[in-house]
């Protein structure tokens, strides 16, 4: 910042802008007529922009004074560098941090317009693919409402995760370009902007003093231009900063070029640089290599580095002794971690530092968080790929690799083998850089994101890594911020915990514990027939976007069970399938005495490449289709499968949900976080005993829960000898079930396109052993059908969850 003194000012609080209903309307009414230039009967897109920007006056000033606070030098500061920050709508989650729900609503009233609509509106700032995205915003909301100086750093794609449509059943993607009208939740920072390079050749040479120095030459620049997005904190005068960077061409020309006559070819080629910050990738469980990527990768690296330096000098001149006590870099996986070269880039060939104090620096700032224990989905990069657009980065990490690999050999003198498996290029198979090996030795700390994970992580994928280092590793089980997923989704419920327990829970979540009492109906008859209601009208709200958007008929009295997530083979959507067939088929043969009506959503997008998953989407489309239209299925089944599921619709889903299915083969889901959003709206979980579900489990006891399945060593002990064809003919269940889908019943008029899907299940390799969890899975399905028809039990389990 190139503050003047007068800029340093903490602004006084007759600084801030009243937030009386008056104060809005007025401001509202001058926006849009005087500064949009739009009326009341404009499209309402502009009454949703009047209405954020008269928002964002009001949190200006604690933007200013929170950047403030943050830039003094004792405060330890964190930065968060991912590729993905899924924050959803901004509007209404203001409003509830601020405390002006109401004043705004009565301000729209004024104009008889509904502030709910208006908040509909708003596009979801799609910026993710699912959970590790999700979970990036979670945190910076989380850390904005326990005051901790944490900043965002991301990519501004112009591009977020494509609409998903549904047509015939099938997935088809469609470009959402959410920044086509204005975003007034974004403020533009073009003097901050920094530089990136790419391409060009390393020079080594000894400057005038004698000391070795490397030049990276001849490379391409791209601008990375900042723009801030408000993080607000729950009513408590905090605004933290999510920066989000855009590509742009610098302003020079390719001067050889240019006088070559070639005008519009070199002003042409600068739309390249425009491309970096363009999409989104939307695959999340298995990288592809691609070059646009890497570029994506290390601009966002680049950038935040160079950004997070050049405050750092401001302050300190070019005294580094502090800066690792005073500064942390959490990689969100592995995209971000060409940032440990980078650093040692940045210190060593700008700064000057040494490599031992670029390198005491780096490995005492950078902390690494992996997702995943899918080995498809472990970062790799060609060498070849790095040597042309990052030569000076690959050297940078060969340097590191080898005084690595020197400490393994003193660690394990003689075992070759052991420096082969864990050097940070791997030689096999064309040469490769190891993205989570750099992350791993360039970091203080590796965690896994809950119990079971990170224990399999030192037991399987980074074990060696565990045995030279075991202090590094740790666990962080995930969370999910209770503003966002009960207090702004689920205001019914809201209000009435905060009636028996006050509303300190909002902002402290280990305080929802005190509801306890309350789950029991001896005394709490007026408690337990409340909390029926609140997740009735929010069933009937669900149910009328199912309606709309699927033209499927919800009845509110069925248990709602719910699967919502990216689909993907291991979370077993095709198990849920397997599921409702079989309740099909129990209903045709008239197997229906004690029935318990059931209404089954299920939504998830497919990465475009993945045709399994979308193959799963189809299937699911046209069991319901059949299911649907079967009268003699009625009430007792419906099928609905929700296109383009996104955080907005999650705000819908979670609090209607009776049934939250958490279904994954035992050691693959990390954590899961929608298994949180679900159960802290008083869902029940069926789940396997995997990621975070076990916590879940733990917390709210076996008897508020209902659990199936392989366990993880239960899982690869079968493996060896899994075969399901041998499974499917000994249960009758399972045999009627495939003979339904092989008969081509749900595909008449498209034969054969279902026969990879059913093959994967009777696989003996199937990697997600679907069919050895069926007989289980069935059974406490059952369960669960029989626990809802006894509602008052249903509503003590129901309240012990979101006590939990
Ligand atoms: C990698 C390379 C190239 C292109 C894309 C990617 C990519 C992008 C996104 C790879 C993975 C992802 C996302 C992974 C993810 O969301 N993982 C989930 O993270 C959650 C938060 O920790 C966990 O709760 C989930 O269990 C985990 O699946």
């Amino acid at each position: 910042m190139n503050d003047t003194q007068d800029d340093l000012c903490v602004l006084p609080e007759t600084e801030k802008l009243p937030t009386d209903a008056k104060a809005l309307e007025h401001d509202f009414r001058r926006y849009l007529i005087h500064h949009l230039g739009r009326f009341l009967g404009c499209n309402p897109h502009y009454l949703y922009e009047a209405l954020s920007l008269t928002v964002r006056d009001r949190i200006m000033t604690d933007w200013r004074n929170t950047w403030l606070q943050h830039r003094l030098p004792k405060q330890r500061r964190a930065y968060y560098l991912s590729l993905e920050f899924l924050i959803g709508r901004a509007l209404g989650n203001h409003l509830l941090n601020m405390d002006i729900e109401e004043q705004s609503a009565e301000a729209m009233q004024k104009f008889s317009l509904s502030l709910e609509e208006i908040q509909s509106e708003e596009p979801d700032a799609g910026l993710g693919n699912g959970g590790l995205g999700r979970l990036a915003a979670c945190f910076m909301d989380s850390c904005a409402t326990l005051k901790l100086p944490v900043l965002g750093y991301g990519l501004r794609y112009e591009y977020g995760m494509f609409r998903q449509h549904i047509q015939n059943g099938y997935q088809v993607e469609e470009p959402d370009h959410w920044l086509r009208d204005t975003n007034p939740w974004e403020l533009e920072r073009a003097e901050y902007t920094q530089r990136v390079h790419f391409g060009g050749h390393t020079e080594h040479f000894t400057n005038r003093r004698g000391e070795p120095r490397t030049r990276w030459l001849n490379t391409e620049e791209v601008l990375a231009i900042p723009f801030d997005v408000p993080v607000s904190g729950y009513r408590n005068g905090v605004v933290n900063t999510l920066r989000l960077w855009k590509a742009t061409a610098t302003d020079e020309f390719n001067l050889d070029e240019f006088n070559a006559g070639s005008y519009p070819e070199s002003v042409a080629a600068k739309n390249d640089a425009e491309h970096i910050t363009m999409v989104l990738y939307p695959n999340d469980s298995s990288e592809n290599g691609k070059e646009l990527r890497l570029r994506q990768q290390y601009f966002l690296a680049s950038a935040s580095l160079q950004d997070i330096v050049r405050q750092w000098e401001m302050v300190h001149g070019d005294d580094y002794s502090n800066f690792a006590a005073q500064n942390v870099f959490q990689l969100n996986d592995t995209h971000p971690a060409i940032a440990v070269a980078e650093l040692m880039r940045i210190l060593i060939d700008d700064k000057h530092l040494s490599w031992d104090q670029a390198w005491e620096i780096t490995s005492n700032t950078m902390a690494y968080t992996n997702h995943t224990l899918l080995p498809e989905a472990l970062e790799r990069w060609s060498v070849k790929l790095f040597e042309r657009l990052l030569p000076r980065l690959l050297e940078i990490i060969f340097d590191i690799n080898a005084i690595f690999l020197k400490q393994v050999a003193i660690h394990w003198p003689g075992d070759s083998d052991r420096r082969r498996r864990m050097s940070i290029i791997e030689e096999d198979h064309g040469k490769s850089v190891r993205m989570a090996y750099l992350a791993i030795v360039g970091s203080f700390s590796v965690n896994g994101v809950a119990e079971l994970h990170s224990d399999l992580l030192k037991k399987g994928l980074f074990r060696d890594f565990y045995e030279l280092w075991p202090e590094k590793f740790n666990n962080k089980t995930n969370g999910v911020t209770p503003r966002r997923w009960i207090a702004h989704a689920n205001p019914e419920m809201t209000a009435l915990i905060s009636s028996k327990i006050g509303d300190g829970w909002i902002s402290d979540l280990s305080q929802i514990e005190k509801l306890k009492p309350f789950a029991g109906s001896a005394n709490n008859k007026l408690f337990h027939a409340q909390w029926q209601a609140a997740k009735r009208s929010n069933k009937t709200r669900l149910a009328e976007l199912v309606k709309k958007e699927c033209g499927v008929d919800f009845a509110v009295d069925s248990m709602f069970d719910v699967q919502v997530k990216r689909t993907h083979e291991y979370k077993r959507q095709l198990l849920n399938v397997l599921h409702i067939i079989h309740l099909y088929n129990r209903i045709r043969r008239g197997d229906t005495l004690d029935w318990t009506n059931r209404c089954v959503l299920i939504g998830g997008k497919a990465a475009p490449g993945y045709f399994m998953a979308k193959r799963t989407i189809k299937l699911i489309n046209n069991v319901a289709e059949i299911i649907n239209c079967d009268p003699e299925v009625g009430d007792k089944l419906k099928v609905a499968f929700l296109p383009n599921y996104r955080v907005s619709s999650m705000e819908v889903i979670a609090p209607a949900t009776d049934l939250s299915e958490q279904i994954s083969t035992a050691g693959k889901e990390a954590s899961g976080t929608g298994n949180m959003k679900f159960m802290m709206n008083g869902a029940l979980t069926i789940g396997t005993y995997d990621g975070a579900n076990i916590e879940i489990l733990d917390a709210v006891g076996s008897d508020n829960f209902f659990l199936f399945g392989l366990k993880v060593d239960e899982v690869e002990a079968m493996r060896a000898h899994y075969d399901p064809e041998s499974i499917i003919a000994a249960d009758e269940d399972l045999k009627a079930v495939f003979h339904l889908l092989e008969s081509g019943h749900f595909n008449i008029e498209e034969p054969g396109i279902f026969d990879a899907v059913i093959a994967s299940m009777k696989d003996p390799h199937d990697p997600w052993m679907t069919v050895a969890d069926f007989r289980s899975y069935i059974e406490i399905q059952q369960q669960a059908a029989n626990a809802y028809r006894d509602q008052q039990h249903w509503t003590r389990m129901s309240i012990m969850n979101t006590a939990c």
